[in-house]
Order: structure tokens, then C-alpha cells, then sequence
């Protein structure tokens, strides 16, 4: 068995979860917050078959896209003005970003 974490961008979560879903995989959810734009994000938890995997990452891969976002300015702290942008700058955030990890042991109780 493997623990899929996906990663993914708010927009696309309903319609990931819903597809995962119609293809049969069992899924949860986590509302997460990325540590570079500091905005929020989703996590999917998939826990599956090994050969169910590759079905999985395209089911992800066909349900997220990469689009690009502004980062808001940020006021330097401690007074540096040097290295202060003022003005909004163009992040890419990928579709997906995905760990496959393997699992010892699942137990439901
Ligand atoms: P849910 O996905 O909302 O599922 C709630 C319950 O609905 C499940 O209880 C199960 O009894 C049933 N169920 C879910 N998918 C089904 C399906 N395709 N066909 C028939 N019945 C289905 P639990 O199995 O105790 O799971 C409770 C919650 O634990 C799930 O909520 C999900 O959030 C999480 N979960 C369970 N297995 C998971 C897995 N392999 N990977 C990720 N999350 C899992
Ligand atoms: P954030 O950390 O908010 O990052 C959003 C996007 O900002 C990233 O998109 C990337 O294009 C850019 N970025 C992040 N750190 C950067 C840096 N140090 N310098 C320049 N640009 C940077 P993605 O790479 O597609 O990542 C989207 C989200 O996926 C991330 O949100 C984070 O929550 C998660 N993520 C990505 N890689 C991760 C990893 N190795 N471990 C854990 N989470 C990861």
C-alpha cells in the first residue's frame, strides 16, 4: 500500500476529490497553508494499492493546473529598505506537488 499527498491549489480540490472519488479511491482532505506565498492550499490523502498508484497521479495530474499568482508586497521587517519590493510579483504554483510514500501498516478501527 501507499500514501498519496498531493499538494494542491484550493481551486482545484472539489474537482480532484470528486474525480478520485468517481474513480473509486478513498480520500481525505486537509486545508494547508504553503510556506512561501503563506496562502492557503489543499492537502489530499490517498492511501492505496501500489498498482492502483499510477492511476491515481493521473487522475491528479488531469484534475490540477498551474497557474500563476501575485504575491503581495511584503514591508521589510527590522528596517532593511534595501531589499524591499513594492510591488506585487508573479509567482508560477505548480498543478500538484506530490509525495508517494510507503505504508507499513493501515489498520480502521
Ligand atoms: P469518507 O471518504 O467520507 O468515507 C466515509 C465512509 O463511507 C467510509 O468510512 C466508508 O465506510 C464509506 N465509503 C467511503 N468510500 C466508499 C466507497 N468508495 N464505497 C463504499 N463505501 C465507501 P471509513 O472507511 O471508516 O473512512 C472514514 C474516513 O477516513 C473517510 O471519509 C476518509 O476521509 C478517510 N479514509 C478512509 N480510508 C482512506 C484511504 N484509503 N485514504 C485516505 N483517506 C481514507
Ligand atoms: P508555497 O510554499 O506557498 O509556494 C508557492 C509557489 O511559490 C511554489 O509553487 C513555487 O513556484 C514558489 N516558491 C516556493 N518557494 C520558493 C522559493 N524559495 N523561491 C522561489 N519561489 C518559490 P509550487 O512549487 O508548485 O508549490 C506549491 C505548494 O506546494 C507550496 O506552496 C507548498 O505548500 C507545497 N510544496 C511544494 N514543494 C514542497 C515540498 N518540497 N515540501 C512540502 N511542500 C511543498
Amino acid at each position: 500500500m501507499k500514501l498519496i499527498l498531493a499538494v494542491v491549489q484550493d481551486q482545484d480540490s472539489a474537482r480532484l476529490m470528486n474525480a478520485m472519488v468517481d474513480h473509486n479511491f478513498r480520500v481525505t482532505k486537509l486545508a494547508s497553508t504553503g510556506g512561501f506565498l503563506k496562502s492557503g492550499n489543499m492537502t489530499i490523502m490517498i492511501g492505496t494499492e501500489d498498482i492502483r498508484v499510477e492511476k491515481a497521479l493521473q487522475v491528479i495530474r488531469d484534475n490540477c493546473k498551474s497557474r500563476e499568482q501575485l504575491m503581495a508586497p511584503v514591508s521589510p521587517m527590522g528596517g532593511n529598505a534595501d531589499s524591499y519590493i513594492p510591488y506585487p510579483v508573479e509567482v508560477e504554483v505548480g498543478g500538484a506537488t506530490v509525495f508517494v510514500l510507503p505504508v507499513e501498516r493501515f489498520e480502521q478501527f
